[in-house]
């Protein structure tokens, strides 16, 4: 896995991924940049979609965006780390990425799902990215280039160390 520094929406990927929330129609962080450079296309075809489960991701086109697709994954709102939202965090990683292989991609750029608005402690969210994207990619046999954007030092620091890159 590789790791970016800056604003996801300036990377070509075949997929990008976007943190979405389970209405579908678009959002502050992530999602807002992606919405932006993509045109308002995005949000229209996202009505085709009766919301998104959390831990469940959909596909749509990119239309503006240097990309084939975006996937928008719905990670969980963090409460207290006792309402599953370790196993929704991995699962929304792990739906992304049998998505991306559904319509053969060979890259995906993912941000640090679910630690913006939706408030994951960040050091536990980007371990749990790694280990599901890992597990993911083994299990699925995905064979493509990943790379986790960061859009902050921090968040690029500590998956940094994670990594031992
Ligand atoms: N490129 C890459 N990463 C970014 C960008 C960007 N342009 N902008 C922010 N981040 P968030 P969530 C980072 O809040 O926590 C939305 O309103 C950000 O620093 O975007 O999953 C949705 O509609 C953080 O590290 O997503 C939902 O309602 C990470 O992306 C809700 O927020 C995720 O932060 C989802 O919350």
């Amino acid at each position: 896995m590789r790791i970016l520094k800056g604003d996801i929406t300036s990377f070509k990927a075949d997929v990008l991924v976007t943190a979405a929330n389970t209405y579908l129609r678009g959002g502050g962080g992530v999602d807002a940049a992606v919405h932006q450079a993509a045109g308002p296309e995005l949000l229209e075809s996202l009505k085709d979609h009766n919301g998104c489960e959390t831990g469940d991701a959909v596909i749509t086109e990119a239309f503006n965006l240097d990309a084939k697709y975006v996937i928008h994954a719905v990670g969980p709102i963090y409460e207290d780390g006792n309402n599953e939202e370790a196993k929704l965090l991995a699962s929304a990683y792990k739906r992304s990425i049998e998505l991306a292989k559904s319509v053969d991609a060979k890259s995906i750029l993912f941000p640090a799902i679910s630690t913006g608005v939706y408030g994951y402690p960040l050091e536990e969210a980007l371990s749990i990215a790694v280990d599901s994207i890992n597990l993911a990619c083994n299990e699925l046999n995905f064979l493509g280039d990943i790379a986790m954007v960061c859009f902050d030092g921090k968040t690029y620091s500590l998956l940094s160390e994670l990594l031992n890159q």
